[in-house]
């Protein structure tokens, strides 16, 4: 969930204002326009019958990762520098799910979090570099980016999903 502020094209400024990416089209009609690298990716979960894990946020040091109850699988982690082209589904039976792409700049430190909101603060620089906003179960979407060589993060910014265990590391050689 894009946060947004009072400021007027708060969202144009950051896009320009990241050193890390830009973003080339955010809504894309489906895979015939897509460049570069296509990275599929899933968005899933156990199912909303289950208790949402409340330990599994980024990173995984020190975490059981299997108690993940949601998470992101990308069919790969490790792409070359360059127009990225993210497909996604949401392969929830029950439950919205969206996708967002962050820089990290320590790979050993959480993205900041605003407890209060349950959420990734992605107003934060880098932490919000594009996303596929809100999915509805079995829905699908793109997002394209130009990244460069980086250690990025996946994430889902529903309250709670970054803590259940929606994030995937992703690596741009
Ligand atoms: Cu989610």
């Amino acid at each position: 969930m894009f946060k947004r502020t009072s400021i007027g094209g708060a969202f144009p400024i950051r896009l320009a204002m990241s050193t890390a990416a830009f973003a080339i089209g955010v809504a894309m009609s489906g895979p015939s326009q897509a460049a570069g690298t296509v990275v599929n990716v899933s968005l899933w979960d156990k199912g909303s019958n289950i208790q949402m894990a409340t330990n599994n946020g980024y990173p995984a040091t020190g975490k059981d990762m299997s108690k993940a109850t949601m998470g992101i699988a990308v069919s790969t982690d490790t792409v070359k520098a360059g127009e990225v082209t993210f497909e996604v589904l949401n392969s929830s039976a029950d439950t919205v799910h969206e996708f967002i792409v962050a820089r990290l700049k320590d790979v050993n430190k959480p993205l900041p979090y605003l407890t209060s909101d349950n959420k990734v603060d992605e107003d934060k620089a880098d932490v919000h570099l594009g996303e596929v906003s809100e999915l509805d179960p079995g829905k699908t979407g793109a997002l394209r980016l130009d990244l460069k060589p980086g250690n990025y993060l996946l994430y889902c910014d529903i309250p709670g999903h970054y803590l259940a265990g929606m994030w995937t590391p992703f690596f741009v050689k």
